[in-house]
């Protein structure tokens, strides 16, 4: 490829110094550049090579692309010129215009947004300087939360005397309790003494007014992507609603500060972008997919496989045994009941599993847990509404509802007990098998009739 420089100014002398410098085959075309022929035989064009013009008056400007256009050239003709491009770009629509104006506003912007990045970056470390620094995990912890609150308490780790992550929930995703153990992410469920006199509070993928605390814990900085509510008092605060995650927020403040960002804090924060965004599937804005493209090759691939593939604890070996062995399964439909168990989220596990069977549209696993009856619906969508059918059938027992393809109903077994004689595994199973046959035809036969005539 060759690329030929016509015309004049200084701006035609940087592009020759630029593509000296990227090594790139740049000719300077000597003469009259409003006459230099390209379609001449000693000077054969070759379709992948470039024209660049440069030329800061208007007139000679014309005269040079007047004559590039008669000539009907193969090569493209790049210009970068002082006068605004618009009205030129319209009368030459085959060539490319770049004018100064355009590529300051780009190049101002871009640096503007670095200076806000290291202005943030200096005041939160100010915040930080010589206290402790908690930043608290609103809510079960997840992976945007996580990912935020590492890469905040390692971006002041220097500056104060000590960091800590806590969260107010519970682990309840396999996958995430995976991240933080594969990460070593130091974090501990939150308690009041955490919280010293001169503690330092943040918190990060949430607000303050998410915290039901009646003001027991005031933040000093808040970093966020939620639509914004009242912040209350606070030191810093940095919420924008159009991004994706919070790891995009903090991704950005790596990049503008120049701190080094770990492979453990990339791949953390790479997985946080990935899961809030649905591998940028869903709210994503321009400064996710840069994010994105930042930390990708900085990210450890492998460990984010791993933990996106950690996601039933084994025990779910178990329930699956249990599932395949109590199975009602008939034309489109299939049931379980997985007995009475700790963790209601099998149910979730072994339906997902279900719904994948070729030729199963409808998936329904229940279980009961504590005081609770726990029945997870999946569908798979067609003309099928599973929320409405957890609602239709179970919401006079309790709470219930969800979308076309999931849905869950959660019934109080005290609710129950009119309609059974005694709250036990078998009659739980018959009853729900009852109630579910009503609507799902298909579950008919499994359906015994009601002990003494009871209400259905
Ligand atoms: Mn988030």
């Amino acid at each position: 490829m060759k690329i030929y420089l016509l015309g004049r100014g200084h701006r035609l002398e940087q592009i020759r110094n630029a593509l000296g410098l990227s090594k790139l085959n740049a000719v300077r075309v000597d003469g009259d550049p409003a006459r230099v022929r390209f379609d001449a035989p000693e000077q054969p064009l070759a379709p992948g090579d470039l024209i660049i013009v440069a030329e800061f008056e208007e007139a000679p400007l014309r005269a040079i692309l007047d004559n590039l256009a008669r000539q009907k050239l193969p090569a493209k003709v790049m210009v970068f010129t002082s006068l605004p491009s618009r009205p030129f770009a319209r009368e030459y629509p085959s060539f490319l215009f770049r004018d100064e104006g355009l590529i300051y506003k780009n190049e101002l912007r871009e640096l503007q947004r670095r200076a806000a990045g290291q202005q943030k970056v200096e005041t939160v470390r100010q915040i930080a300087q010589g206290r402790p620094f908690l930043t608290v995990i609103w809510g079960n912890p997840d992976p945007d939360a996580i990912a935020s609150a590492y890469a905040l308490s390692e971006l002041v780790r220097e500056n104060a005397r000590e960091t800590a992550i806590a969260y107010m929930g519970e682990f309840t995703r396999p996958e995430n309790a995976a991240m933080v153990n594969l990460l070593k992410i130091p974090m501990h469920k939150f308690a009041p003494p955490m919280v010293g006199p001169d503690t330092i509070v943040a918190t990060v993928d949430a607000q303050p007014s998410f915290f039901q605390l009646d003001g027991r814990l005031r933040f000093d900085v808040i970093i966020d992507h939620h639509p914004l509510t009242d912040l209350g008092p606070h030191r810093f605060a940095d919420v924008r609603p159009t991004y994706g995650s919070a790891s995009t927020i903090l991704t950005e403040y790596y990049q503008a500060s120049g701190a080094r960002m770990t492979k453990k804090i990339a791949t953390a924060l790479f997985y946080g972008l990935k899961i809030d965004t649905g591998n940028l599937t869903r709210n994503v804005s321009d400064a996710d997919v840069a994010a994105f493209r930042y930390l990708r090759v900085r990210a450890d691939e492998n460990l984010v496989r791993t933990i996106e593939l950690s996601q039933l604890p084994v025990e779910t070996l178990d329930y699956f045994a249990v599932a395949i062995a109590n199975k009602k399964i008939a034309r489109d439909t299939v049931f379980a009941y997985l007995g009475t168990i700790p963790n209601p989220d099998m149910c979730v596990h072994v339906a997902d599993f279900f719904i994948k069977l070729t030729g199963i549209s409808w998936a329904i696993v229940a279980c009961r847990s504590k005081d609770r009856v726990v029945v997870v619906f999946r569908s798979d969508g067609l003309r099928k509404h599973a929320g409405r059918l957890a609602e239709a059938l179970f919401l006079d027992y309790g709470s219930a509802g969800g979308h076309r393809t999931m849905a869950r109903a959660e019934l109080e077994v005290g609710r129950l007990v009119a309609e059974l004689r005694e709250p036990t595994d078998v009659a739980i199973e018959e009853w729900l098998l009852r109630r579910l046959a009503s609507k799902l035809r298909a579950l008919a036969p499994f359906a015994a009739p009601a002990a003494r005539g009871g209400a259905v």
